[in-house]
């Protein structure tokens, strides 16, 4: 425990409101730990998996109701409008305020109140920030000790200090009508009510981890980023860094734990992960940016996680993890669309229901989740734990876009990659509620995830790139353009790392590449195809033709974008939108038109 009065204070507070039965501390102890995975298997809230299967995992269901992270019902309070700007839902504080107080009265009676102090960063490294959720689910704690570093180590690097985030969380009915997920970066605060699902409930993860972060890193001078982090790691040994923001659902954990193609293994190529989700980045003193992972663990999406996409998520899942949403197998397994081509029988799906794969419904949830240790990766970065980070050559933006963007383009400076990164759209997915596929504006993927006005936001980007002396070098994929039957023209995946290459080596400065109103794109011989000659679909093997096609700047294409780019930078309040990138988008239309 702790003498900390501001802790202590506000945890007196938050239980007279919620009136819990009991206050449980959490100390990190593996003892604590395993009683309560026991008594969450008693009362059915979590199933034991079959242990010699997958030793020390365990399974659960949120309500039909709650599934993935709310948009709609997420907040940012910030004391004026203009502060939490046209991306984000607000509502004045005292408001919000009055009516949180009225949800919580009572919200834990007859449960019992988890005390959850947690670290985002390696406790005690120049990146860490410290949490305490309050929570009346295990199933959080459980997910929340292997996503973050929890326990009385947190407590004691806390000290006295009154610099911690506040969490509340109370489950409370899972009433998707009443569900809130509030936070007040002025008051260092996080509410979430009603809801028991993933990001809407760890609390460490995006609303701490990228919406209070990116506030805070504005006012501090870093950035809070919703990226992957990864090490590629030459023939000669040496390794370099890049982070790649890509939106929900749209490749960062299969990007993260790559396994180049085997051509390249055999020269002595390796992929090394930093990070899936979230990169917190900092100046060195060297003037360079350096990234750390502020997460412990990976919460990955399942159904598509296969021994051939992603054997390295696969094998992280294999123990001590948690498995939400997917299918249950009679024997205690676990099973997801995309897993292998055999469905099992016989089996319940993601709702509790015996499943029938004939039946054409999916058994696991499109947004079904693993909650996997990081340590249990084989391809985990020795620098992990690093408390300085990473240096990082190469900054990567990506979407989901059927047309348009193409595999891949460098932007021509900093200010160009900012403008690069502020234009980014994809297809939403699974990842959130609402309607699937619909192309949306999602600026450096942040959309659902900066914690203030999207335009002081690339501000600080801009600022951030005049204050290093090495800037990386930044870059737009796009794994996901479609033929005409609807089937991804690139392999995607492992051979990913063919582009990944093309990207180190410009960021290097070591090859050049052709000049286009957008930006630079590879010349095709630069992207190495060896070895991709085997069927991607229907007996239809990867060419050169196809590379050229899918690395074509179509002009018609980008001019309506950009008249979508203008009226979405239309929504902004005057003045808000960076000249830098009111100058980009100029300069890049008269290009195109050129
Ligand atoms: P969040 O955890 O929601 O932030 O998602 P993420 O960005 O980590 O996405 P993830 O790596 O889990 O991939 C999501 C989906 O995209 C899965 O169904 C993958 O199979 C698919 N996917 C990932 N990489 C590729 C790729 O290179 N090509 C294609 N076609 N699909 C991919
Ligand atoms: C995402 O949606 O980007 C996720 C999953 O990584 S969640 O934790 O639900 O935000
Ligand atoms: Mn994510």
């Amino acid at each position: 425990m702790t003498q900390n009065k501001a802790v202590l204070n506000w945890i007196d507070e938050m239980t007279a409101m919620t009136k819990p039965d009991k206050i449980v501390w959490i100390d990190g102890s593996e003892e604590q730990l395993e009683a309560l995975r026991a008594e969450a298997c008693s009362t059915g809230e979590m199933i034991k998996l079959n242990q010699e299967k997958l030793p020390g995992c365990y399974y659960h269901r949120t309500a039909v109701n709650d599934v993935a992270r709310v948009e709609d019902r997420t907040f940012i309070c910030t004391p004026t409008k203009e502060e939490a700007g046209p991306t984000n839902n607000w509502v004045e504080p005292s408001e919000m305020y009055d009516r949180l107080n009225k949800l919580y009265d009572g919200a834990m009676k007859g449960r019992t109140c988890y005390v959850l102090p947690y670290s985002m960063g390696p406790v005690g490294s120049p990146f860490a920030k410290y949490g305490i959720e309050l929570t009346d689910s295990i199933y959080v704690v459980l997910n929340m000790n292997i996503m973050t570093r929890i326990g009385n180590k947190v407590l004691e690097a806390l000290g006295d200090s009154p610099d911690f985030i506040k969490g509340l969380h109370a489950k409370k009915d899972i009433d998707a009508e009443n569900r809130y997920i509030v936070h007040f970066p002025q008051d260092n605060a996080i509410y979430s009510i009603n809801s028991g699902y993933g990001g809407n409930v760890l609390l460490g993860k995006k609303c701490f981890a990228l919406r209070i972060a990116s506030h805070l890193g504005r006012e501090e001078g870093w950035m809070a980023e919703h990226m992957l982090i990864l090490g590629i790691e030459y023939p000669n040994g040496e390794t370099k860094y890049l982070a790649a923001a890509f939106p929900s659902a749209c490749g960062k954990t299969n990007l993260a734990m790559l396994i180049p193609p085997e051509i390249y293994r055999k020269k002595g190529y390796k992929v090394w992960t930093v990070g899936d989700d979230i990169a917190w980045i900092r100046i060195g003193k060297d003037g360079r940016l350096y990234a750390c992972n502020p997460e412990y663990g990976f919460f990955g999406v399942a159904p598509g996680t296969n021994e051939k996409s992603n054997p390295n998520a696969l094998a992280s899942t294999r123990k001590n993890s948690i498995f939400t949403n997917v299918v249950m197998t009679a024997d205690g397994g676990v099973w997801w669309e995309g897993l292998d081509k055999n469905p099992p029988r016989g089996v319940l799906n993601w709702k509790g229901e015996p499943w029938d794969p004939d039946d054409g419904t999916p058994g696991a949830h499109p947004n079904s989740r693993f909650t996997a240790p990081a340590i249990n990766c084989p391809c985990i970065s020795p620098e992990f734990e690093n408390p300085d980070g990473v240096p990082l050559s190469a900054i990567i933006f990506g979407g989901r876009r059927a047309k348009t963007a193409p595999l891949v383009y460098q932007a021509r400076d900093w200010d160009h990659g900012v403008f690069v990164g502020s234009a980014m759209a994809s297809e939403t997915t699974a990842a959130a509620a609402g309607a699937v596929g619909v192309v949306r504006r999602d600026p450096m993927a942040m959309i659902p995830f900066c914690g203030y006005n999207m335009g002081d936001y690339w501000q600080h980007w801009i600022d951030m790139g005049k204050k290093i002396s090495h800037q990386p070098a930044i870059f737009n994929v796009n794994w996901f353009r479609l033929d005409e039957d609807g089937h991804f023209i690139w392999p995607g995946f492992g051979d990913n790392f063919r582009v990944l290459l093309w990207i180190m080596a410009r960021a290097e400065g070591k090859i050049d590449a052709v000049e286009t109103p957008i930006g630079f794109i590879p010349k095709p011989e630069d992207i190495d195809l060896e070895g991709l000659d085997y069927d991607i679909c229907d007996g239809h093997k990867f060419t050169i033709e196809d590379l050229k096609g899918i690395l074509k700047v179509e002009t018609p294409y980008w001019l309506e974008d950009l008249e979508n780019l203008k009226e979405f930078y239309a929504k902004f309040e005057e003045g808000k939108v960076p000249k830098e990138l009111k100058d980009e988008i100029e300069a890049l239309e008269k290009r195109l038109k050129g």
